[in-house]
């Protein structure tokens, strides 16, 4: 038997049973809060903000799954359980996704579609150029599987690319900047600024006054990793002085995004509400079902978090 833990409130936990019993015929799926039997059988526990202290108190978990590429619900929690390894998800239909959001909103940022759509409210007809693909810089904070897999698009549409990471990357046809000392010269050559980092206590607030200053004026900024790497004041301050021209959020610090948050009226803000890459229940069961078994073989899992470096 394979006792599974289920616990998440934004997905369904029939569809999940159904999916991962299709790789797994011994599965024995059970829910949080109502379902859960005796906590000694779970034997895995796959996860979405869980209850902070819950997963403690299952003294035979082998392993804990997120249901998201992120981890940072799972390390707030103080008394994560200290042996048991922690698996972030890697899956490549949420590298499209995510790859798929990024690309439609640096274009529309490249293409000059901000600048239109608030002409249009002015019934105002004046055609721009606009550069070719190599003159414009996108620079990625984050250069892991989503980081990578969004830079490898823009390559091949032809834009002049850049990432930021802890350790210096060789991608094809991305310029690596690396480090502390790399982050200057990052944001000193980025106009279109995408964050994809994980979010940990170095990376917390990491788009802040002194970072924008950095941006050469007029940048863009696209936010799909967490809502905390953004100072939010710092943020709207650098909009409504025209430093930066336009942000796409679709993170937030909390979220849902206060109804009364400035954020929402402000002219040169897009928000979109956590769905920049949803995770994409067929295909993460099959790759989460191949871990299990993988740890079942008395293999390691993959893509397990380094819970020192926070992600
Ligand atoms: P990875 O763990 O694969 O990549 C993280 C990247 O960030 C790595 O390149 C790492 O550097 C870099 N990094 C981490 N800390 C630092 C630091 N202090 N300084 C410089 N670079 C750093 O993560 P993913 O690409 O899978 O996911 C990224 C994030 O995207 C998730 O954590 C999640 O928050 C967010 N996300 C958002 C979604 C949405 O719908 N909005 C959906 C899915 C994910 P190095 O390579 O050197 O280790
Ligand atoms: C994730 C997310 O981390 O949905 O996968 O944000």
């Amino acid at each position: 038997m394979t006792t599974l833990l289920f616990s998440s409130k934004r997905e369904k936990p029939e569809l999940w049973r159904g999916l991962i019993s299709q790789y797994i015929s011994d599965l024995d799926f059970r829910v949080w809060p109502t379902d859960i039997g005796p906590k000694e059988e779970i034997e895995f526990a796959l996860v979405w903000r869980a209850k902070l202290g819950e997963l403690r108190t299952y003294p035979n978990l082998k392993a804990i799954f997120s249901l998201g590429a992120g981890v940072d619900h799972l390390l707030r929690d103080p008394d994560l359980p200290k042996n048991v390894p922690i698996v972030r998800l890697v899956d490549p239909d949420l590298t499209r996704g995510m790859t798929e959001y990024l690309t439609q909103w640096a274009l529309y940022y490249h293409r000059g579609m901000h600048a239109y759509r608030l002409k249009q409210l002015e019934r105002n007809w004046e055609p721009k150029h606009y550069p070719h693909p190599s003159n414009r810089k996108i620079g990625i904070l984050g250069q892991g599987v989503l980081g990578k897999g969004a830079a490898q698009v823009f390559v091949d549409l032809g834009f002049d690319v850049a990432g930021w990471s802890r350790s210096e990357k060789n991608i094809t046809g991305v310029k690596s900047f690396f480090g502390n000392d790399g982050l200057v010269p990052f944001l000193a050559r980025t106009e279109i600024l995408i964050c994809l980092l994980p979010l940990t206590p170095e990376t917390t607030g990491i788009i802040n006054q002194d970072t924008l200053a950095h941006l050469p004026n007029g940048a863009f900024i696209i936010n799909a990793a967490r809502g905390a790497h953004v100072v939010d004041d710092d943020l709207l301050a650098a909009l409504d002085s025209g430093k930066i021209a336009a942000a796409t959020l679709d993170v937030f610090n909390p979220e849902p995004l206060d109804k009364n948050h400035r954020y929402w009226s402000h002219p040169h803000v897009n928000i979109t509400p956590h769905v920049a890459s949803l995770t994409n229940a067929p295909t993460a069961a099959g790759e989460i079902a191949a871990n299990i078994k993988r740890i079942q073989s008395g293999d390691q899992p993959l893509h397990i978090v380094n819970v020192k470096g926070g992600y």
